[in-house]
């Protein structure tokens, strides 16, 4: 994600409002701070939220015309974009029933109309922090720590969508299990600080080559890295590429002994396969690995597809 300049680093903020007054007073509060998305009513706060990628808070009123506020964050939840973003409800009603009843629905807070601009500003803070720490703890959990690129669980996400993805527009996949040749000699040969920047620079290397939005590539464990390409590609040639950029690494290491040099290599088993001819997921994957203990078989240093 790039964060050039200061506006891309700010966060949206949804602001669905019948009253133009309270929207403006709203929009003003808070442009400073946050970008701000503006809506008049349920079915424009439902478009705009179709429209934007992510959105980090909803300002939200109740009482509207043609849906009312607690109908549109039930049905903000269908939403990508707002599925798990945080709602303030902003609201003339005073009854506890409305506030109880928001709240149950989900949302983080009920700000009482006429609002108070300072209380307003500073829960809208508070809430916008939160979501910071939430986005930092999930980029967390959706990388590798050794290598930096995705984890495991990360790729079996983005496996998930581009399967069913592939599945509904008919587009192939193509998926390779890629594995760091005799590992274990280069470790003993080197010593294992040695061996984790290896790793750190093939990982490098295999995460360029997911470029598209649906591709990905993923240390899968230990010294074995998944890369899953979207679409068309000549993944056969890829792989070869993939597979030359490893070895022009020339990945050894400096050690007095001279003669038992070691470079390190990679074996790759890549498949090609439209979902619809594949039973699952998991078999596509088989079918690579499969490919990857042939390429070892034969010798290791090479690709197979
Ligand atoms: P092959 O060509 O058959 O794949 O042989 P190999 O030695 O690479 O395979 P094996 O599965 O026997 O050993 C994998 C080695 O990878 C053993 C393990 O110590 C090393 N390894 C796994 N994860 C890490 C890591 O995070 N850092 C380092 N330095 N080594 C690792
Ligand atoms: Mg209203
Ligand atoms: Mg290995
Ligand atoms: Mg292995």
């Amino acid at each position: 994600m790039t964060q050039s300049g200061s506006t891309a680093a700010k966060p949206t903020v949804l602001i669905v409002d019948d009253d133009g007054v309270n929207r403006t007073l709203l929009a003003e509060l808070l442009h400073e701070e946050c970008r701000v998305v503006l809506a008049k009513d349920g079915s424009s706060a439902i478009g705009r939220a179709q429209a934007e990628a992510e959105i980090d808070l909803i300002l939200l009123d109740i009482s509207m015309p043609d849906m009312d506020g607690y109908e549109v964050l039930k049905r903000l939840r269908w939403i990508p974009a707002t599925k798990r973003t945080p709602v303030i409800f902003i609201s003339a009603a005073i009854e506890a029933e409305s506030e109880e009843r928001g709240l149950q629905l989900g949302a983080v807070d009920y700000v009482h109309k006429p609002i108070r601009p300072v209380i307003v500003r500073a829960r809208v803070r508070n809430h916008l922090e939160l979501v910071t720490h939430r986005k930092e703890l999930e980029r967390l959990a959706d990388r590798d720590g050794l290598t930096g690129i995705a984890n495991r669980r990360r790729f079996d996400e983005a496996y998930d969508l581009a399967w069913r993805r592939a599945s509904r527009i008919g587009q192939p996949l193509n998926i390779a299990m890629i594995d760091v040749d005799h590992f274990k000699r280069y470790n003993d040969l080197y010593g294992h600080v040695a061996g984790d920047e290896a790793l750190r620079e093939i990982a490098q290397v295999i995460d360029r080559y997911a470029t598209g939005t649906w591709d990905i590539a993923a240390r899968y464990g230990g010294e074995e890295f998944v890369l899953l390409l979207s679409g068309e590609v000549a993944f056969g040639a890829i792989l070869s590429r993939l597979h030359g950029d490893v070895a022009s690494l020339r990945l050894t290491f400096d050690h007095s002994g001279g003669d038992d040099v070691l470079l390190a290599t990679v074996s790759c088993g890549g498949v090609t396969a439209i979902t619809r001819t594949i039973a699952s997921p998991s078999a596509l994957l088989r079918e690579a690995d499969a490919l990857l203990y042939q390429a070892k078989r034969e010798g290791r240093n090479r690709v197979l597809v």
